[in-house]
């Protein structure tokens, strides 16, 4: 109908050819919404909402607004609400329409209206609100300003009328209400998890900004929707102890800096921690840049400098029996770099790595200043970390030497696979499958249950180490990760770069891991992906990490039989064999673990590509995935407990 309703609006004499632009600008966006907003899946969904309130925290950069309310509505429409200036509404003489019009319909006209601010959020796809109102089947714009209310309407992107006084008030701000077409998006149910960490990651961004989430589909018993309130006045010094608030750290103070020059804004903190987890996550203008770039390369290169000249001149590496290199120094690191650039360049593979060359010298200038001030004036913490960092050079070394012997045996005893390895015939990477099966029961049922052509096992034996907890030289010792890199062909280590993985000779481009639907599968799952996240981040960031879900349920009644996956679909299935009013007359097993399904049902329910539902694991939020990994895999059980209790599975991490 959209298309339809475009064509229609271009027929119409009445309009000019300035609108005609819009329209196709509009039609463009409709046609093509993945060009403009990433996906049309969950990620684009979500999407719009940043992006709607990517403009709301601009005015409040420009230091006009102090408070963003989002809330999501019971159908799952959404509302941005900010106490900013207001869009201006006043007529646009040249583009004949009102301001506020031309920037929910013209693409790209978000800043033209204010010369004096440039803006610095705009989103990874900087394309503005009036994307979103192209791609909203409803969307209302209420503008409070000089005491007035005034509002607009659309439909797909169309102005149903011009911008017109409602009422008066005293409020000031902008509101946007806006429905996702669910003849676009392929789903459009909010996540509050998602939009949750990202409100959460905002607000440590920029300080002093409160913004609010409301789920008004989640109501208690005095129909009191659930809402969470983010601020934070320290900042990225906030942002590091939340994350590192499951881990144990080595020096009392976070170690914050910031400076400005050229108009770019430089802002880092960092904390060290007893873990051997480097934890640097860095942002662009409040786009997390997962690939890094050149304020990263800045921030490593000024680090290594200036920690090496302080302990070399305090004479602490006399002792040292290894080299010492910069990884070393980012051992235990948690680490938030963050730039504001007017113009920034993004490259890389998913356009999320910085390529402004002159930013390098700029956060290496701001870090390595106040970093020497900080060593001079806290010799002790200085100590410490240094010892922490030649104790890291010392286990690298033990780590490297464990690596080349697996990766030199695995090369050296010809096709190399393990044992337990039931591989596929194919060769063909992009068409091949390994299961990662809990037990060695359930191997067996998968082996015979498989299409052996693409589909390969590998049983993992009882419970895989926690990496989180282990020394690097321990990984390469565990039978199972060994037996994981060897089947996968993953090496790790290239020249120059030892933490890189060599992922050229990848075998499979799907790993399922398939585990029991009860406490210890779910537990085993965990450390599988811990060790993923932590070791093999490219494998996720690149899609190839799957969970299988088995059935929970079998419904039976003579020679019918239906799988139920949750508790919804088991009471339709006994609904469906059993007839109404019969529901006693089936039989309902509960699968407890894979090994009381036969070859056949195994393949029927989880392995055949037709009929099995596998979940991918994406990374919705970086720095939230590396809190929860680290809280649920590290000492602390108290926090485990509570987000055990609080949320489902792996919730934020979206698999
Ligand atoms: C352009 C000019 C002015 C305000 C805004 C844009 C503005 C846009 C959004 C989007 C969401 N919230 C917003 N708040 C303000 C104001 C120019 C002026 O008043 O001088």
């Amino acid at each position: 109908m959209s298309e339809e309703v475009i064509e229609n609006v271009k027929k119409n004499a009445t309009y000019g050819a300035d609108n005609i632009t819009v329209l196709e600008g509009l039609e463009a966006v409709r046609k093509r919404p993945a060009m403009y907003i990433g996906d049309i899946n969950v990620r684009g969904l979500h999407h719009l909402v940043y992006e709607v309130v990517d403009n709301s925290i601009d005015e409040a950069l420009a230091g006009h607004c102090k408070n963003i309310f989002v809330t999501i509505h019971e159908d799952n429409s959404i509302s941005v609400l900010d106490d900013g200036r207001g869009i201006p509404v006043d007529m646009h003489p040249k583009e004949g329409r009102s301001a506020l019009e031309v920037v929910l319909t013209v693409l790209h006209a978000g800043g033209k209206f204010d010369k004096d601010s440039y803006k610095v959020s705009g989103g990874l796809h900087g394309v503005g609100v009036s994307c979103v109102n192209a791609l909203s089947t409803y969307l209302k714009a209420t503008v409070y300003r000089d005491g007035k209310e005034y509002q607009q309407e659309f439909s797909i992107g169309i102005p149903q009328y011009s911008v017109k006084e409602v009422g008066t008030t005293d409020k000031r701000g902008t509101k946007i209400h806006f429905k996702p077409d669910d003849s676009i998006f392929t789903v459009t149910v909010y996540n509050y998890e998602t939009l949750a960490a990202r409100m959460r990651e905002l607000a440590y961004l920029n300080r002093g900004i409160s913004i609010t989430i409301t789920d008004e589909r989640n109501k208690d018993e005095q129909g009191v929707a659930f809402s969470e309130n983010f601020y934070s006045e320290g900042g990225l010094r906030e942002f590091v102890s939340y994350l590192d608030k499951t881990r144990q750290a080595i020096i009392p103070e976070v170690i914050y800096m910031e400076g400005v020059k050229d108009n770019v804004t430089v802002e880092v903190a960092f904390q060290y921690n007893d873990s051997y987890n480097e934890n640097i996550h860095s942002y662009v203008n409040n786009i997390n840049t997962i690939e890094g770039g050149t304020h990263v390369v800045g921030f490593r290169r000024a680090l290594t400098r200036v920690f090496k000249s302080w302990a070399t001149k305090n004479d602490l590496f006399k002792n040292l029996k290894t080299e010492i290199n910069g990884e070393d120094f980012r051992e235990g690191i948690t680490c938030l770099v963050s730039v504001k650039v007017p113009e920034p360049l993004f490259e890389g593979q998913t356009k999320t790595k910085l390529g402004n060359s002159e930013v390098d010298a700029l956060v290496a200038g701001v870090v390595g200043e106040h970093l020497e001030y900080f060593l001079e004036e806290h010799p002790k913490e200085a100590k410490i970390i240094v010892n922490k960092v030649i104790l890291a050079a010392t286990a690298r070394a033990a780590a490297r030497k464990a690596r080349e012997l697996v990766q030199r045996k695995s090369v050296l005893g010809g096709a190399g696979l393990p044992g337990k390895l039931s591989d596929c015939s194919d060769k063909n990477p992009a068409a091949c499958e390994l299961f990662l099966v809990e037990g060695d029961s359930a191997g067996g049922t998968a082996k015979q249950g498989r299409n052996r052509a693409f589909q390969a096992i590998l049983p993992l034996r009882g419970k895989i180490l926690n990496v989180e907890k282990a020394m690097e030289h321990k990984i390469y010792e565990n039978e199972e990760i060994k037996n994981i890199f060897t089947a996968l062909g993953v090496t790790k280590g290239v020249e120059g770069d030892e933490k890189a993985l060599n992922i050229a000779k990848l075998r499979y481009h799907k790993i399922i891991i398939m585990c029991d639907a009860d406490v210890d599968g779910s537990h085993i799952t965990t450390l599988i992906l811990t060790f993923f996240f932590r070791h093999m981040k490219e494998l996720i960031e690149r899609g190839y990490i799957y969970i299988a879900s088995p059935p929970l349920y079998l419904v039976k009644k003579g020679n019918k039989e239906k799988y139920a996956w949750d508790d919804a679909s088991r009471i339709a299935a006994i609904k469906e064999i059993a007839g109404e009013g019969k529901e006693d007359s089936v039989h309902v097993q509960r699968y407890k673990g894979l090994g009381e399904m036969n070859a056949e049902q195994l393949w029927e329910t989880t392995l055949n590509p037709e009929t099995r539902t596998l979940k991918q694991v994406t990374i919705e939020n970086a720095a939230d995935a590396d809190q929860i990994f680290s809280m649920l895999m590290g000492d602390e059980v108290p926090p485990r407990r509570e987000f055990i209790e609080t949320h489902a599975k792996y919730a934020r991490i979206d698999v």
